[in-house]
């Protein structure tokens, strides 16, 4: 794929035309204007290289968007000066684009030689290319060594990336009759088949069938012009600058941070077929855009942000989706967008930063017991809120993490556990603890890895004991005395006074003024 771009009437068209026997000025006021206004493809075969398809774009300073969708896709680009005139405006906006969107690779074509001597624009044109992201590139005049050039510009472009994601920006779409939908694109990436499974403003499409170059196909890999057919798509459910994507594979954002810096408030965002309005302010080392909708994108993205009023371009690239980048949490569905390798938590949501938020929560749980030494355990709200979770889902999760314990920590914990099963109320006494080998140090341990709940010094429960024990008061006739408690659950009154003092503590239990207590 190979786009063009140059200033209007400078013969971009002509050559594509003369080079591939087909006409890219596909509309009929295109044709009577002698002016192309919106992106046309034609394409060819050369012998070295195959199938090659062109993008031509229009010159003409009003269909500037046209020509930014059109070059948006596509990896390299024929730079086509006139030898009858000066280096033009349109030349100078359209070569800031490109170099603004990072292309790399190209050719300087001289048209209109038999009008002028090429030589003078030749020699500005390949000066002004140099300074940009496409560096000292070849130049021909004329038809003369053209097709040559081409292929060896091909052969230098970086083979595809045949097995990457599809994000397929749409430039066209119409309906076919008996066929339905077909929307037209640029595949910068990955492979497309018939069956596939897409997804289009959020909703899962289906390929029906695919066509490259006119041909029915039964894969198209990257680059190449495509069109695709869509099962149960309303024509007027997508336009150009919509994008075909694999699930899971880019984030719809809304908030975009940039490289660029200095930007004016209003500005347009361009990336692939998309032209999308945006709000911009400054961040440290660069810009936040809030766009007027959503855009599928990857940090990394290169964006070209138009100032609509001075028609100004600058490129950027994405640092921040959402402002996602600082949170340790992210969805699946964000993990290749934002480029982080993370493992499941709890629901989606996915970390790379466990073991510094496991670190992060001990120190907070130390902390809070130091505070509160006669409360069950941090309010999962609380725990939430100091360790910034995006969902109360990730608490229990980091608060039941199965931190290894010292073998003959273990040993005697799995004693103690044994009791439990047995008697879950009866906490054990100090000759009990004594005989197991565990001191204070001991039990601290074990009461960090939430295996075990400190209720009063010395009486230590499973964790799930205040929860259980609120089920077996529930059963009984309330109000309850002291005494009734001890008995229903099966325990002491060592145990049993500051259990109740916890439930009191926690709301789930009510200390009336006699002594008596009832669930609330
Ligand atoms: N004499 C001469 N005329 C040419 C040559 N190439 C193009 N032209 C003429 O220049 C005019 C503009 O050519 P186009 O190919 O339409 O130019 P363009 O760059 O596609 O213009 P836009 O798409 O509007 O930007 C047409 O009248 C062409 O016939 C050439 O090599 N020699
Ligand atoms: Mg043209």
């Amino acid at each position: 794929m190979i786009a063009t771009a140059g200033h209007v009437d400078h013969g971009k068209s002509t050559l594509v035309r003369r080079l591939t026997g087909m006409e890219p000025d596909r509309w009929a006021e295109e044709q009577r204007r002698g002016l192309t206004i919106d992106v046309g493809f034609a394409w060819t075969t050369f012998p070295r290289v195959g199938e090659i398809a062109f993008v031509d774009v229009p010159g003409h300073e009003r269909f500037v968007p046209n020509m930014l969708a059109g070059v948006g896709p596509v990896p390299a680009v024929l730079f086509v000066v006139a030898a009858d005139a000066e280096w033009m405006p349109q030349a100078e906006e359209h070569l800031t684009a490109l170099d603004a969107l990072g292309v790399r690779h190209g050719l300087l074509v001289v048209t209109r030689a038999d009008l002028a001597d090429p030589a003078a624009i030749r020699q500005t044109a390949s000066a002004r290319i140099s300074r940009t992201s496409l560096g000292a590139i070849p130049s021909v005049v004329g038809m003369d060594g053209l097709q040559r050039a081409i292929e060896d510009l091909v052969e230098r472009m970086p083979a595809p990336d045949v097995d990457g994601d599809v994000r397929l920006w749409v430039d066209r779409s119409f309906t076919v009759a008996g066929a339905g939908t077909v929307v037209t694109g640029t595949l910068q990436a990955g492979t497309l088949r018939p069956g596939d499974e897409l997804l289009l403003r959020g909703r899962p499409v289906r390929v029906r069938a695919l066509h490259a170059l006119g041909q029915s196909k039964s894969s198209v890999s990257a680059v190449a012009r495509v069109a695709v057919n869509l099962r149960g798509v309303p024509r007027t459910d997508i336009e150009r600058g919509d994008a075909l994507l694999t699930p899971d594979a880019w984030w719809d954002a809304r908030v975009v941070d940039v490289t660029a810096a200095d930007l004016p408030r209003q500005l347009v965002v361009h990336i692939g077929s998309a032209a999308v309005p945006a709000r911009a302010h400054g961040i440290p080392n660069g810009s936040r855009l809030f766009l007027s909708r959503l855009l599928p994108l990857r940090v990394g993205d290169r964006v070209l942000l138009r100032n609509p009023g001075t028609h100004e371009l600058v490129g950027g690239t994405v640092t921040d989706l959402d402002r996602l980048s600082k949170s340790p949490f992210f969805l699946r569905a964000q993990q290749k967008a934002l480029g982080r390798q993370g493992k499941l938590i709890a629901g989606e949501w996915h970390t790379d930063a466990w073991d510094d938020l496991v670190t992060r929560a001990d120190t907070e749980l130390t902390a809070w017991r130091a505070a509160h030494p006669m409360d069950t355990g941090i309010p999962t709200e609380t725990l939430r809120h100091k360790l910034r979770l995006p969902s109360a889902d990730l608490v229990a999760p980091l608060l039941t993490r199965r931190t290894e314990l010292p073998k003959a920590i273990m040993k005697a914990f799995s004693a103690l556990h044994d009791d439990f099963v047995a008697a879950p109320f009866a906490a054990p006494d100090a000759n009990r603890l004594r005989e197991l080998g565990l001191g204070s140090r001991e039990l601290a341990a074990i009461v960090r890895t939430g295996r075990l709940v400190k209720v009063a010094d010395g009486v230590f429960l499973p964790p799930e004991a205040p929860t259980c024990a609120a089920a077996v008061l529930a059963r009984i006739d309330q109000p309850f005395t002291t005494s009734q408690a001890r008995q229903a659950l099966g325990t002491s009154r060592r145990v049993v006074l500051p259990l109740l003092a916890m439930l009191d503590r926690t709301g789930v239990t009510e200390r009336l003024p006699d002594d008596t207590r009832q669930l609330r």
